[in-house]
C-alpha cells in the first residue's frame, strides 16, 4: 500500500497540520490501494505565506533561469515517464498505452511549447513612446481536475512560472499521485524553495481556502462549471484574477458535401475523440451532428467504432464509483426522456470489480434531453441531425458551453465560413490539430482565460504602461 503522509512547503517535505487521510481507489480493480494524508486550511496559510514571502521580498526569478529549471522539469519527467503513467493508471484508470502516450506525453508536449515560448518571449513592449511592460501577476493557485492530472497540473505550473509567478497546486482528491512525483522532479530541476508548493487535500477545504485568500492573487482551475462558478464568486470578494477551465458539450459537425469516404473518416475521428479518456475529457466531441439523410450512416460508422473499443487497452474504466453513478444517472434519464439507445447497454449492471463502462451511442437527441444538454463525461455520445448549415450552427450552439467543437466538408471554406459561426473557444476543421501553441479554453459557461503557449503565459502577467513625459 502506497502511503504518502506529507507536503510540499518552501522547498521541503513536512508533516502537513491535516490529519485526514484519504484512500485512493484503483477504478480498474475498485480497490484502495494508497493513502494520503490531506492538507487543511492552516496549511494553506503557511504554503501563502511563503509564496507571498517569495514574490514581495526575494529578488525576481530571472527569464533564463525560469527557462532552465522548467527545461530541468520537463526532463526530469520525460525521465519518470514510466513511473508516473503507472501512477496515473492505478489513479484514474487510464490504459498503460494511453497513459504513457496521453497522460504523460501530452502534459510534456504542453510544458515543452510553453518552454519555447519563454524563451522568444518580449516582456516589453514600445507602443507610440511608451513602454508596455508585462509583470508577474503574483501568487497563483493552482487547482486541477483528475481526468488529465499531470497534464492539467504542468500546464498551469508551466505557465505560471514562466510568467514569474509562485504557485501553489491542489490536485483532485483521486488523483494526487502524480503531483508528489512532478514535485519530485521539480526538487531535481531546481525549481527554488517556495516557488512551486504542493496541498494535496479536499477541494471544499483547500481548494476553497486557496480560491478565497486575501494572500492569492490568480487562481487558475479546470473542473466542473459548477465549482468553477463558486470559485469565481468566492474569488470575487478580493478581485482575483481568474482563469476557468470548465466543462463542455461539443459538437462535430458533418456537412452535407462529405463523400463517403470523408462521411465515415469524420464520423470515425469524432467518435474516436468522444471516446477518448473513456469520453472524461473537457473538449471531447460528444455530440455528432450529421445531415438528416445520412443518419443511419452515423449510426453503423459510430457503433463500429465504440464496439471496437477493447477494455483495459483502448478503452479504460471510468475514473470513480462517483463518475459510475453520474453517468449511468445521464443514461437512464436518456432513456426516459425519449432518446433511442443505438448502440451498448443504458442500463448496464455495475462489475463485480472495478468500473469498466462500455460505450453507449445515442440516437435521436433532442437539445432538450438532459443528455442533449449537459455534460456527461463518460463513453457516451449522442447522435443529432441537421437539415443544412444554418440548422448544423443552430444545434452545435445550442448548449451553454463552447469549449471545442468539429466541422467537416468535402469545400474547406465552407466548413471555415461554419466554424466561425460556433461560439466556441476552440473549432477543429476537417480533422483533429493539437498544436500546443493554439490557444485553449471556452466561450459561454465554459470557462474564462485561455491556456497554452503564448496565452497560457499570459493569464499570469498584469499588463503595466510605463509613460514618460510627452516629447514635443
Ligand atoms: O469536479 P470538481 P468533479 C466535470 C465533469 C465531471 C464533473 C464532476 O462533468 O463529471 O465535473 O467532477 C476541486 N473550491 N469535470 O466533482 O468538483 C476538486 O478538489 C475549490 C470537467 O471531480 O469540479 C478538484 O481539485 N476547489 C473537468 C477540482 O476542484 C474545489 C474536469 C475539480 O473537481 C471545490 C473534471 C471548491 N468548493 C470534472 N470543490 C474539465 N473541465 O476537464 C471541488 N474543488
Amino acid at each position: 500500500m502506497q502511503t504518502r503522509d506529507q507536503v510540499h512547503l518552501d522547498g521541503r517535505w513536512v508533516e502537513p497540520h491535516g490529519t485526514e487521510v484519504h484512500e485512493l481507489v484503483d477504478p480498474r480493480s475498485g480497490e484502495v490501494f494508497a493513502r494520503v494524508r490531506h492538507a487543511d486550511e492552516v496549511d494553506v496559510d503557511r504554503a501563502v505565506a511563503v509564496a507571498r514571502r517569495v514574490f514581495d521580498e526575494e529578488p525576481a526569478w530571472p527569464v533564463e533561469e525560469r527557462v532552465k529549471a522548467l527545461r530541468g522539469l520537463h526532463d526530469a519527467i520525460a525521465a519518470r515517464t514510466e513511473e508516473i503513467a503507472e501512477v496515473i493508471s492505478a489513479e484514474m484508470g487510464a490504459p498503460a498505452q494511453f497513459s504513457r502516450q496521453v497522460q504523460v506525453g501530452m502534459g510534456l508536449a504542453t510544458l515543452a511549447t510553453t518552454i519555447d515560448v519563454l524563451e522568444d518571449y518580449a516582456f516589453d513592449e514600445h507602443l507610440a513612446g511608451i513602454v508596455v511592460a508585462r509583470e508577474p501577476m503574483g501568487v497563483v493557485a493552482a487547482i486541477t481536475p483528475w481526468n488529465f492530472p499531470l497534464h492539467q497540473s504542468l500546464t498551469k505550473i508551466g505557465s505560471a512560472l514562466a510568467a514569474g509567478c509562485p504557485v501553489i497546486l491542489k490536485p483532485a482528491e483521486t488523483t494526487p499521485l502524480s503531483a508528489y512525483l512532478l514535485m519530485e522532479a521539480a526538487e531535481e530541476a531546481g525549481v527554488p524553495a517556495g516557488w512551486l508548493q504542493l496541498l494535496p487535500g479536499r477541494g471544499t477545504v483547500v481548494g476553497a481556502a486557496l480560491a478565497t485568500h486575501p494572500g492569492v492573487d490568480a487562481v487558475s482551475f479546470t473542473g466542473s462549471t459548477a465549482v468553477g462558478r463558486s470559485i469565481a464568486s468566492g474569488a470575487g470578494a478580493s478581485l482575483k484574477r481568474l482563469s476557468l477551465e470548465l466543462g463542455g458539450k461539443s459538437p462535430s459537425v458533418l456537412l452535407d458535401d462529405l463523400d463517403d469516404e470523408g462521411f465515415a473518416t469524420a464520423v470515425r475521428t469524432s467518435v474516436g475523440f468522444g471516446l477518448m479518456n473513456a469520453g472524461q475529457t473537457c473538449a471531447a466531441w460528444t455530440r455528432l451532428i450529421v445531415p438528416e439523410a445520412r443518419y443511419d450512416e452515423a449510426v453503423a460508422i459510430a457503433g463500429q467504432v465504440a464496439g471496437a473499443a477493447v477494455p483495459g487497452e483502448t478503452l479504460g474504466p471510468v475514473a470513480s464509483r462517483a463518475q459510475w453513478d453520474r453517468v449511468t444517472g445521464y443514461l437512464a434519464s436518456a432513456v426516459e426522456e425519449g432518446a433511442v439507445v443505438e448502440h451498448g447497454d443504458a442500463s448496464p449492471a455495475l462489475p463485480e470489480r472495478g468500473f469498466h463502462l462500455a460505450p453507449v451511442i445515442l440516437g435521436r437527441v433532442t437539445t432538450e434531453m438532459r443528455v442533449g444538454r449537459e455534460e456527461i463525461f463518460g463513453p457516451v455520445l449522442a447522435i443529432q441531425t441537421h437539415t443544412g448549415d444554418d440548422d448544423a450552427v443552430r444545434l452545435a450552439n445550442a448548449t451553454e458551453y463552447g469549449l471545442s467543437a468539429g466541422v467537416f466538408g468535402r469545400d474547406q471554406d465552407r466548413a471555415i465560413a461554419v466554424a466561425r459561426r460556433i461560439r466556441s473557444g476552440v473549432v477543429h476543421v476537417n480533422g483533429l490539430n493539437s498544436n500546443r501553441l493554439a490557444p485553449f479554453g471556452g466561450y459561454k459557461q465554459s470557462g474564462l482565460g485561455r491556456e497554452y503557449g503564448r496565452f497560457g503565459i499570459e493569464e499570469f502577467l498584469e499588463v503595466k504602461s510605463i509613460q514618460p513625459p510627452a516629447t514635443p
